[in-house]
């Protein structure tokens, strides 16, 4: 079966795009890459990389403090990506969203802003059994600091929420949710415009653990009803090193902001300092200008594709690799078969998942092995780790059939 065999519209080369991914086209031990670790970092295509050259060989400069041209230019090009972000997210104002590093810091600028400003001890705070660290660690810090109830809403054995325990977790007590959109560790897809229904009908705002939904769903804040939304760019063709946060304004100008410095206020005395407006009063110092001006060519590039096509195209390359995934007796998957993302995490009989990352890395095939920051997912599985192939749209059936040759190596030498 040939890349273009699958069902997507005719008028989708795709074969084109992977072109426009020049990391794909090398080989890696001898075998050409089959790269499929898009969970944890995605590769940028060639309009990205242009976009970076452009900034850095003819406009690199600081924004929003020099008159000059390259800092106006740079200046424009920073504040152009604010509104592709908020058409992104269908964001009601550009003020809405905010450059952080990483999703990991916008998830700790409400912790720090919103929770130590406004939750006391005895206010119960309600996450889930599938959070990635980064919205468990936060939460326990804010637990350990005022004495808030911190509620874990438990998971099914096949990966999915209990909304029935949610519904029950969820009391008059509840002054914050913070819940995952996407499981990184098993591609379950929340319901989580339902869960926002729930956190607000007792008055608790909810902040959306967006990192593995972006790249891959249409999203819509408004719709979803979303106080707080969180996403990295890194995970959608874009670099490291710049996260998106988005608030909604009435609950980013009662917060207080995360970080003070530079650009951030309106005036400063040595008795007073007024914090500017937002998205300003969140992005103290010099921001990362070059990966937010990267994050605007990615959003251009993933528009233009067409986000239900990147959907349908990743859902497709899932279904062909769990037809032949199936057929291998030792193949187990974890987490649901239904109602998720491209993700594929696995095991092989008893062979530890790194020994099965190990062997696939020498065919070429790059997987995350591990416990992918959810230690409690994985100890709600008993398992200390699995092995997560997740696909993006520029993989195509040749990485399929890659990964699914390497997963019968790994059969053949530990005979399971
Ligand atoms: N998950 C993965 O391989 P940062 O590191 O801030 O860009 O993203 C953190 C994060 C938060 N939430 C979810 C759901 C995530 O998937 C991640 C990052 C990567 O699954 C690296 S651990």
């Amino acid at each position: 079966m040939s890349a273009q065999s699958l069902e997507t519209p005719a008028k989708i080369d795709w074969d084109a795009i992977r072109r426009d991914f020049p990391i794909l086209d090398q080989e890696v031990h001898g075998k050409p890459l089959a790269y499929l670790d898009n969970a944890a970092s995605s590769q940028m295509p060639q309009q990205v990389i242009d976009r970076i050259v452009e900034y850095q060989t003819t406009f690199h400069s600081n924004i929003h403090r020099g008159v000059h041209a390259l800092s106006q230019k740079a200046t424009d090009a920073f504040e152009e990506t604010r509104s592709l972000v908020r058409q992104f997210l269908n964001a009601r104002e550009d003020a809405e969203c905010i450059f952080t590093r990483g999703a990991t810091e916008g998830i700790n600028a409400v912790m720090h802003g919103y929770g130590r400003k406004f939750l006391k001890a005895g206010d119960e705070v309600v996450i889930t059994h599938m959070e990635h660290h980064s919205n468990i660690v936060p939460w326990q810090m804010l637990r350990d600091e005022k004495g808030i109830v911190l509620k874990v809403v438990p998971m099914t054995d096949d990966g999915r929420l209990d909304l029935e325990a949610f519904q029950e977790a969820i009391t008059d007590k509840t002054k914050f949710v913070s819940c995952i959109h996407v499981s990184n560790a098993l591609g379950t897809i929340n319901p989580i415009k339902e869960i926002a229904a729930m956190a607000h009908a007792v008055g608790a705002p909810i902040l959306m653990d967006g990192c593995q939904a972006a790249p891959h769903l249409t999203l819509d804040v408004q719709d979803l009803d979303a106080d707080f939304y969180v996403a990295s760019a890194h995970k959608m063709c874009a670099s490291t090193g710049v996260g998106i946060f988005y608030g909604k304004r009435e609950m980013l100008e009662k917060m207080d902001p995360f970080l003070g410095g530079g650009d951030m206020i309106l005036s400063v005395s040595f008795d007073e300092t007024v914090y500017n407006v937002i998205p300003h009063k969140f992005e103290a110092g010099t921001p990362p200008i070059m990966p937010v001006i990267a994050l605007g060519a990615a959003i251009k590039y993933l528009t233009a594709i067409g986000r239900d096509n990147i959907a349908r195209r990743e859902d497709e390359l899932l279904a062909y690799a769990m037809e032949k995934l199936d057929t291998i007796d030792a193949f187990k998957l974890y987490g649901p078969r239904d109602t998720k993302t491209s993700v594929i995490s696995f095991g092989i009989g008893d062979v530890h998942p790194h020994d099965i990352g190990t062997i696939l890395d020498t065919a070429g095939v790059a997987v995350r092995a591990g416990h992918h920051c959810t230690q409690p997912l994985m100890k709600r599985l008993g398992i200390p780790a699995t092995a997560r192939a997740s696909i993006a749209f520029y993989n195509n059936t040749d990485d399929i059939d890659a990964l699914v040759g390497a997963i019968n190596d790994v059969t053949e030498i530990f005979g399971a």
